[in-house]
């Protein structure tokens, strides 16, 4: 069995190729990346040398490229990590989030669409169906939520979730997609809040809070979303949609309190900031369905994934420290200089 993953260079991509390398030893993993800013190949060191596996520096974009490797390769399963996927870079710039969301998507379906695949498998996101009120708690996602995008980055998202059901109903491309909540873990790049705010509570530096604080997202750690998808590809049906998602609901405000207590630092440090524009209110997932069919559950409890979290970050200063001594600090002062304290 072969496995194209591509954008296996990024966070969860990365601890996918890990959780596929470790459970299926008979597996061939083939990392396809563009190594864009939140690419990062030292993630990967560990299992370059592994013979199941390998890297291949290529933008999903380039269909010559994308074909080259088919051919070569002959994947069995294609799961797409691959994309822009920070909300507040879309606001800036949304561009390059249509190219390489939507119409990376595209080639690589064409792709297996001309060489034939046994699963072409959409990682996608919560956002697509917007956000729920706060005064709502009874409310969820379920898989038939209307879409319903906030940002440039989640209309590419679900722009190419629709595309992927397009495939599959005109061309029976035997697709299937993963509607996550946020991840966090080990390899998160240090522009997202959880890592952003150990890297600045560890500098001293203040913590950045959007508006109030009280935005809601449902934490997933990483581990448990690889899980998912493993199953997905594996056991779930073809042309179907599964949201992923723990019921692990928590305030930016607490996650930031919550992180200036495990290290100790004061909760003086934190800044409200200008908030976020069409800043999404709260999300959550119902995850019924990937239970009921395929009998996924979360196994790590917030509390537990936030200290490993934590940890990860004490153990690993070099991985992120490298990252936020080169090109990261334009874009920090560029975000974040402007925005005014309120
Ligand atoms: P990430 O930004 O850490 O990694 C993205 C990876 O894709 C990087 O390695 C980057 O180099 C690569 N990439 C970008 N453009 C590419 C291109 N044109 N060709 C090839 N590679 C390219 O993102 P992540 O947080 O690991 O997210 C992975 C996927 O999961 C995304 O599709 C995202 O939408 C989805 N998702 C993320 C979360 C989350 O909380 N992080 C939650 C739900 C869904
Ligand atoms: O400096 C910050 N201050 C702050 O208050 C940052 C970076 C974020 N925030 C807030 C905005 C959000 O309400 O924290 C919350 C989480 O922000 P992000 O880490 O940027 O994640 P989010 O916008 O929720 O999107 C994430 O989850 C869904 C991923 O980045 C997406 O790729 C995924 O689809």
């Amino acid at each position: 069995m072969t496995v194209f993953v591509t954008g296996g260079a990024g966070f969860i991509g990365a601890n996918f190729v890990f959780h596929m390398l470790n459970t299926y030893p008979g597996y061939r993993i083939v990392c396809l990346d563009k190594l864009t800013y939140a690419g990062n190949l030292s993630t990967l060191s560990p299992v370059m040398d592994n013979p199941n596996f390998r890297f291949a520096k290529i933008d999903i974009c380039d269909r010559e490229a994308i074909y080259k490797l088919f051919e070569e390769e002959k994947p069995d399963i294609v799961v797409n990590f691959a994309a822009e996927s920070h909300v507040d870079r879309s606001i800036e710039n949304p561009e390059i989030f249509l190219q390489t969301n939507i119409l990376g998507t595209q080639v690589l379906m064409d792709a297996c669409r001309k060489y034939g695949i046994q699963r072409y498998h959409q990682v996608s996101t919560d956002e697509v169906y917007g956000d729920l009120p706060l005064d709502r708690p009874d409310l969820f996602f379920t898989e038939t939520t209307p879409i319903h995008t906030s940002s440039p980055y989640s209309s590419s998202k679900a722009g190419a979730d629709l595309l992927v059901m397009a495939y599959n109903r005109t061309y029976e491309l035997p697709v299937t997609i993963s509607r996550c909540s946020n991840n966090y873990g080990p390899y998160h790049f240090p522009e997202k809040l959880i890592p952003l705010m150990i890297a600045n509570a560890l500098a001293d530096k203040p913590l950045p809070v959007y508006g109030e604080g009280l935005n809601v997202r449902d934490w997933l750690y990483v581990e448990d979303h690889c899980r998912a998808i493993d199953l997905i590809i594996h056991n779930g049906k073809v042309g179907e949609v599964y949201n992923v998602g723990g019921h692990n609901e928590m305030k930016n405000i607490d996650i930031v309190k919550l992180i200036c207590k495990e290290l100790g630092k004061p909760e003086s440090l934190i800044t409200y900031v200008t908030d976020r524009k069409g800043h999404d209110m709260r999300y959550a997932i119902d995850p019924t369905k990937i239970h009921n069919e395929l009998g996924w559950l979360p196994e790590t409890k917030f509390a537990d994934g936030i200290k490993k979290t934590i940890k990860w970050y004490l153990d690993n200063k070099e991985w992120w420290e490298t990252i936020i001594s080169g090109e990261y600090q334009n874009y920090y002062e560029k975000m974040y200089g402007n925005r005014a304290e309120v």
